[in-house]
């Protein structure tokens, strides 16, 4: 089988590394992006000044400010961070039609038809691009297949580059941890830690009966991923199916009037978001409800318009039925296939 040529490319702290860029005073300083409520707001993500202090991306900004009281904090600029996102794909298709991408600032390339030249030498040839068109920075693997491309991209970011070729490669990731594996997540971090499997090299003693027996469906890929085997192929045309934004709060809120302005919170982000694409693509809306004691549920409707009354009624509707504390509230809409376009990582708060 021929080996493959597979690019991951992944934009650093790509909107306050964007907002830096157009104000550089705020370099060198902690800078977070996001709701600048303390009380109510999420942060988008933040720098790695402000990271070096604990501060993540889907952080409350009360928590952030606990961590970093000297956080600076920004609204996001969504337009901004899609210009540099198109700008950035454009030059990604000089070099393949098999652009596969996966948020704003996230994308697989497949440049195996690209003979003339190693695919580390095209991988730099873009980050260098980017640099210059942009004058922001991203981070590169490269690689045969798309878990050890996106592994490379991460390993020394930022402006991070990093080749895995295919030599040894069992015995060279022995040591990473599992937490890098594409689809493993805290939970099942968790659990593998509680089994005591906490590197590749744990996963490879294993036999794949025993993968399957504790993780179902997951135990081959885990086998082979662990492995560094990874037959999934770069989708160019592959869409996203649905946007939502959530809000879990710091306390939980028992009466209408009080979830209300969060419910407008997660539409208006919503909103700002969705006028990026194609808001006539939308299917359905929906409203997850998080209730104190865990339980959960959503109740969609097929789209009519997209109205914050619309997703208000939704709410009521669904309320009504289970008049409880609630812990985190959340607005979403589901799109028709075949959407030609890319949608970004909603801003979650969980
Ligand atoms: P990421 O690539 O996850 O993060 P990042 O680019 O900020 O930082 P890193 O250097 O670690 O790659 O997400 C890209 C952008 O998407 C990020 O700048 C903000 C946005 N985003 C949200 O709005 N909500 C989220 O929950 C996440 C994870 C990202
Ligand atoms: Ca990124």
């Amino acid at each position: 089988m021929k080996v493959k040529k597979i690019i991951h490319f992944d934009m650093d702290y790509f909107y306050a590394q964007v907002e830096q860029r157009d104000n550089p005073s705020l370099i060198g300083k902690p800078v977070g992006v996001g709701s600048d409520n303390p009380r109510r707001g999420v942060l988008c993500t933040c720098n790695y000044e402000a990271r070096k202090f604990g501060v993540k991306g889907a952080m409350p900004t009360f928590i952030a400010l606990k961590k970093c009281p000297q956080l600076i904090l920004i609204k996001p600029a969504f337009k901004k961070y899609k210009e540099a996102s198109e700008t950035i794909f454009n030059i990604f298709k000089q070099y393949t039609n098999l652009v596969q991408g996966i948020s704003l600032d996230e994308a697989y390339l497949d440049v195996s038809h690209i003979t003339d030249r190693y695919a580390s030498r095209v991988a730099k040839e873009i980050q260098e691009k980017v640099k210059r068109e942009t004058g922001l920075t991203g981070s590169v693997g490269v690689s045969y297949n798309k878990l050890l491309a996106k592994i490379g991209s991460e390993m020394n970011k930022p402006y991070g580059y990093c080749v895995l070729p295919p030599d040894r490669i069992s015995e060279r990731i022995k040591n990473f941890p599992v937490e890098w594996i594409s689809g493993v997540g805290k939970v099942t971090t968790e659990k593998m830690h509680r089994q005591g499997i906490k590197t590749f090299g744990d996963l490879q003693m294993k036999t794949k009966l025993d993968l399957i027996n504790d993780f179902g469906n997951f135990g081959p890929k885990l086998f082979n991923y662990s492995r560094g085997i990874d037959h999934r192929e770069v989708e160019p045309h592959r869409e996203r199916k649905s946007l939502s934004v959530e809000r879990t709060f710091s306390e939980n809120y028992y009466e209408e009037k009080k979830l209300e302005p969060w419910l407008r919170e997660c539409f208006n982000e919503m909103a700002l978001r969705l006028d990026v694409f194609d808001s006539k693509l939308i299917k359905n809306i929906f409203i997850k409800i998080k209730y104190a004691d865990f339980s959960q549920t959503t109740i969609e409707r097929a789209m009519s318009e997209f109205t914050f009354e619309n997703f208000l009624n939704l709410f009521q509707e669904r309320f009504q039925v289970k008049p409880e504390a609630v812990r985190l509230i959340g607005t979403g809409v589901k799109f028709y296939s075949h959407r030609p376009k890319q949608l970004m990582l909603p801003c979650v708060a969980t």
